[in-house]
């Protein structure tokens, strides 16, 4: 039921992590229908190059892939080209649930699934900067995803894990604006509503913020808080 509460909240759209979430891949089957149900898009992280799981997850009615840790222009490109159908990537066909939840015949789906899914990578190192560039200029790939927290423990060398820090405010900063001219969507994982405002004042535009187990922690001790007797 997650899933689908967080969609009927009025969530845009609920992202399923398979790199390190709880679900494993028919769970992931179950919820996309779900979110579905909630009317919400569908979002899912797949495990670092696991580019066999973006394929099987599409095919399954996710609408947008995340992929993390990309460094390199290679492995943008090769994670983008599973996700879209010749002639301008390699995705394998069979997209049976895909079609059904877009509520369109096998047909429709083939001519408009490329432009109607979407292929992120994230950025969240300092090799993936120094080759942001490159991997913005893979034209299958429709945009980037920022993870702060891998991202402030790499441009740290592993000293602070800072997510909110100026330092990686300011890479934030740059990486927006690098994506917005190379014309790709820059999205970003934001861990309070004030990065969400700072996030939208950067040009993102794909804001993902709150996660299911941080709420229920969040909730469960704030309601053992109003208890007389504890
Ligand atoms: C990060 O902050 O590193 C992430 O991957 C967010 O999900
Ligand atoms: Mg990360």
């Amino acid at each position: 039921m997650v899933p689908e509460l967080f969609a009927r909240a009025g969530y845009e759209a609920v992202t399923l992590d398979l790199q390190h979430g709880m679900f494993d891949f028919e769970a992931a089957v179950d919820s996309l229908g779900l979110i579905a149900l909630g009317g919400a898009h569908r979002i899912a992280r797949i495990p670092v190059a696991d580019n066999a799981l973006a394929g099987r997850l599409i095919d399954m009615g996710a609408e947008c892939i995340i992929a993390p840790m990309i460094n390199s222009r290679e492995e943008a490109e090769q994670f983008a080209r599973a996700m879209k159908y010749p002639p301008m990537g390699e995705r394998s066909w069979s997209p049976r649930r895909a079609a059904m939840l877009s509520g369109q015949t096998d047909h429709e789906y083939l001519t408009n699934s490329n432009s109607q899914t979407l292929a992120l990578a994230m950025i969240e190192t300092q090799e993936a900067i120094e080759a942001l560039d490159d991997i913005l200029s893979v034209p299958e790939l429709d945009g980037i995803f920022v993870g702060p927290s891998d991202l402030s423990l790499s441009l740290s060398k592993g000293t602070a894990l800072d997510p909110n820090g100026p330092e990686t405010a300011r890479a934030c900063a740059d990486i927006a604006s690098k994506a917005k001219a190379a014309g790709k969507i820059a999205g970003i994982f934001c861990l309070s509503a004030e990065m969400v405002e700072e996030a939208v004042a950067q040009g993102y535009r794909l804001l993902s913020y709150g996660i299911d187990t941080v709420f229920i922690d969040g909730a469960a001790r704030t309601a053992l808080g109003e208890t007389a007797w504890t």
